[in-house]
């Protein structure tokens, strides 16, 4: 599936995008899975919002459960003071998370697709499990500013083996809140790591390194049409801006492990009951 010559950009880079890879047909078939799971989701029982200004502290037992579940957190600035909706519902979800590769036919349909498997064999994957998925909306408006990280903060293994894939449900521009990446930056060291107690279900953000985050001269804005997959490698220092146009940004993610990597009890997500998804 890849060239040489991309997967010697992924491993110098630290990332590789491949534009309008996937069909329409295969995209829209997620999003109309999306826009069922938030058409029935009960927006008064649950209003857990997502953000990424807290340093993780929102993560609550609803966040935590959804490693093995199929659960949508609302937009901060969805919200009013008091925890009123300002806007209509299906504007106001930040993201679907985690397990809905097992759990709906569509995505796991969307994710068995050969090319997910290939491309990772490419990079050198003996048995790759898919570990999370998420369906992000970065809302018109009010979407929420994705701070700068590095997936190995929060999805950790030994050794480092985490790859994320990307997909462009829409066109993904400045003015709508595209990916930003630092081309090279998978070298530099993990600033942070986001442990969870197994015990208690407590996690906390802990720094590790005061490397600076990347900056206007480092950083690239990945702008791709839907249907493009963006790979990152999980050292990869990423962010998404606020979203202030009129335009929403949808995107899924799929983030792969080698089967054989140690996945300590420190991570978030555990699937002591769904068990492996090989691709
Ligand atoms: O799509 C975004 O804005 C952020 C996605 C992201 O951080 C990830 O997939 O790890």
């Amino acid at each position: 599936m890849l060239s040489r010559q991309q997967v010697r950009h992924y491993q110098e880079q630290g990332y590789l995008a491949l534009e309008s890879l996937l069909p329409k047909p295969a995209t829209e078939s997620i999003r109309h899975a999306a826009t069922r799971i938030v058409d029935a989701f009960d927006i008064d029982a649950h209003r857990t919002v997502f953000s990424t200004q807290d340093r993780d502290r929102g993560r609550d037992r609803y966040f935590m459960d959804s490693a093995e579940a199929v659960h949508c957190f609302l937009e901060e600035r969805a919200l009013d003071p008091a925890g009123k909706l300002l806007g209509p519902k299906h504007l106001a979800i930040n993201k679907i998370g985690h397990a809905m590769h097992d759990l709906v036919p569509e995505f796991t349909a969307f994710c068995r697709q050969p090319v997910f498997a290939e491309i990772l064999r490419d990079l050198g994957y003996r048995v790759p499990i898919l570990w999370q998925t998420m369906y992000i909306f970065k809302q018109p408006r009010i979407g929420g500013e994705v701070r700068w990280h590095q997936d190995a903060s929060y999805l950790i293994t030994q050794p480092p083996c985490v790859t994320g894939i990307w997909v462009a449900i829409e066109d993904a521009r400045r003015d709508n809140s595209c990916l930003w990446l630092h081309p090279g930056g998978h070298r530099s060291p993990l600033r942070e790591i986001y442990r969870v107690d197994p015990a208690t279900r407590e996690g906390t953000l802990q720094p590790l390194d005061d490397t600076p985050w990347p900056g206007a001269a480092d950083a690239v804005a990945l702008e791709v049409p839907a249907g493009s997959v963006v790979l990152f490698h999980d050292h990869m220092p990423h962010y998404s801006s606020a979203n202030q146009s009129r335009h929403s940004r949808h995107a899924f993610t799929m983030h792969v492990a080698e089967q054989d990597a140690e996945w300590p009890d420190c991570n978030w997500i555990q699937r002591p009951r769904l068990g492996d998804f090989r691709l």
